[in-house]
């Protein structure tokens, strides 16, 4: 990627692009792959720079002499910092605080959301600790770039401590009705936290209208530019603004059409898709906001509503435990299995099996074959920031046979308008709707993924990072035209 960065870069995530961990003969390097990562990270490697994270990895302290990991180890072009935390700090800041509180809140599931005073003061000190380092190691006049509900009081007090940098500060996860948010007990703090940043991105208009009210209505004194989504705060300007993030979409194009994975995709359909069977999949961490039980229960109202599709579709899930601490993650997952084992006894029959749910994390190869491979990709999310795996599909999809159901609560949904929308809240008419994939002449399917395609090629993965960098330089005043 190539674009113009006047200051120097400092990158600021919870979790790190690149986890050293201990096994018995050394050390492996795991590298974070995810959206920010595959953009901040070629970048930073470009241009050089600093990354700041926390540093989970069991052999994190091993490669990095002073808390510093050069990347590459062997011929660096960039230094990550790491922050280490003890294990009351992980599960005060992220555990509870982020992964309890703000994660369920920001999707307006209020009953799953829980707050203490004690989990918000190591939430608000990690965030210092953040904060501390990054202002240690940024050079003047820095550009920051942070990023999440982890690190929401971030800005403001990276702030106190250097009035110099330029803070842009990305919000990935949708921001709720100010009705929900003002459930948080430390909603005007994480405001005023945010209110640090320069720039805020979130991934909609709807996300920074919900933002734009819930500064409007904690601090009625301050007159919000709702026009132009601007808000004067403390002697500065902040920028709102919505930057849906995407995908490398050639990148993937480009792995797609590789004999490998072409030739995995072909296995994947030879073992799914023969006899003229269709191939539905769907994959997502084991997270209750990705709405992974009502797809099943969509999934048990088709094959009774239909039941001439009996044998005729085969449905694969792939879906990777997360967040393991957090008992509604365990028992989220359980839930699954057992709704799987419910669809596939009432249905099953000895040579057909509807339901297929696997454990696991796939490989890019292997997960951008099983795209191209399948007629159509189920994206359930009761809410969701963006989803990029709905992105990933269209993507991967260079035949154009394929369909995309999308629920219309993803942030993905606003921009991706040709796929079949359906609402996670609605089994009846999700049923209804996977009918209508099921039996798409192919003539609309093409025209439906030739849309989406356009949609992502002209906002991907490098105009979202050049969009929210740019702004942050307009506004630290160092934008010069390239
Ligand atoms: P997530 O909630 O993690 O991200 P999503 O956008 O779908 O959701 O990204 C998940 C990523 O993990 C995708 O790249 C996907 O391919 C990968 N993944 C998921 N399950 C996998 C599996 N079983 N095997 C391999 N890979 C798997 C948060 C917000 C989103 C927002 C992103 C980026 O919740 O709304 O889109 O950040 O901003």
């Amino acid at each position: 990627m190539s674009m113009r960065i006047t200051r120097p870069l400092v990158v600021v995530t919870n979790r790190e692009p690149y986890v050293d961990e201990k096994t018995r003969t050394g050390i492996r390097v795991v590298q974070k792959a995810g959206g920010v990562v595959s953009a901040l990270d070629p970048l930073l490697r470009e241009s050089g720079g600093d990354w700041v994270a926390w540093g989970s990895g069991s052999a994190d302290r091993q490669t990095a002499p002073g808390g510093i990991r050069p990347v590459p180890l062997k011929d660096p072009k960039y230094r990550l910092h790491r922050i280490y935390l003890t294990p009351e700090e992980v599960n005060g800041y992220y555990n509870r605080y982020a992964n309890q509180g703000l994660w369920p809140l920001s999707h307006m599931l209020i009953e799953r959301a829980q707050f203490s005073r004690q989990a918000w003061s190591i939430y608000r000190s990690v965030n210092l600790k953040f904060a501390r380092k990054v202002a240690r190691e940024s050079q003047p006049g820095a550009l920051v770039f942070s990023h999440d509900y982890q690190l929401a009081v971030l800005p403001s007090l990276l702030r106190q401590l250097r009035p110099d940098v330029s803070i842009a500060h990305f919000w990935h996860i949708p921001w709720p009705a100010f009705t929900v948010y003002r459930l948080c007990p430390q909603y005007q703090e994480l405001l005023r936290g945010l209110l640090g940043a320069d720039v805020l991105g979130f991934q909609t208009p709807d996300d920074v209208e919900a933002f734009l009210t819930a500064v409007e209505r904690t601090f009625r004194s301050v007159p919000v530019d709702r026009s132009n989504h601007r808000i004067p705060w403390q002697g500065r300007t902040i920028e709102v603004r919505a930057f849906p993030i995407s995908v490398d979409i050639e990148d993937i194009e480009q792995l797609v059409r590789t004999p490998r994975v072409s030739r995995l995709a072909q296995g994947i359909r030879r073992h799914l898709a023969a006899d003229g069977r269709v191939l539905g999949v769907s994959v997502d961490r084991a997270d209750y906001t990705k709405g992974i039980i009502p797809r099943l229960e969509a999934l048990e109202e088709f094959f009774t509503r239909y039941p001439h599709r009996r044998g005729e579709v085969n449905f694969l899930q792939v879906v990777v435990p997360t967040r393991s601490e957090v008992q509604a993650y365990r028992l989220l997952y359980r839930q699954v299995e057992d709704t799987t084992r419910r669809i596939n006894e009432a249905f099953g029959t000895d040579d057909w099996q509807p339901v297929t749910t696997i454990r696991r994390s796939l490989d890019r190869p292997r997960l951008m074959a099983l795209f191209r491979a399948a007629d159509f990709a189920l994206v359930s999310s009761l809410f969701d920031g963006m989803n990029l795996v709905a992105k990933e599909f269209v993507s991967a999809q260079v035949d154009r046979q394929g369909v995309l159901i999308l629920s219309e609560t993803a942030g993905a949904a606003q921009e991706l308008e040709s796929a079949l929308s359906i609402s996670p809240w609605d089994p009846e008419g999700f049923a209804a709707t996977l009918e209508e994939a099921v039996s798409m002449p192919p003539e609309e399917r093409v025209r439906r993924m030739d849309d989406m395609r356009l949609q992502i090629h002209q906002n991907t993965l490098y105009d979202w990072v050049q969009a929210i960098l740019t702004t942050l330089q307009e506004v630290a005043g160092t934008y010069v035209q390239s």
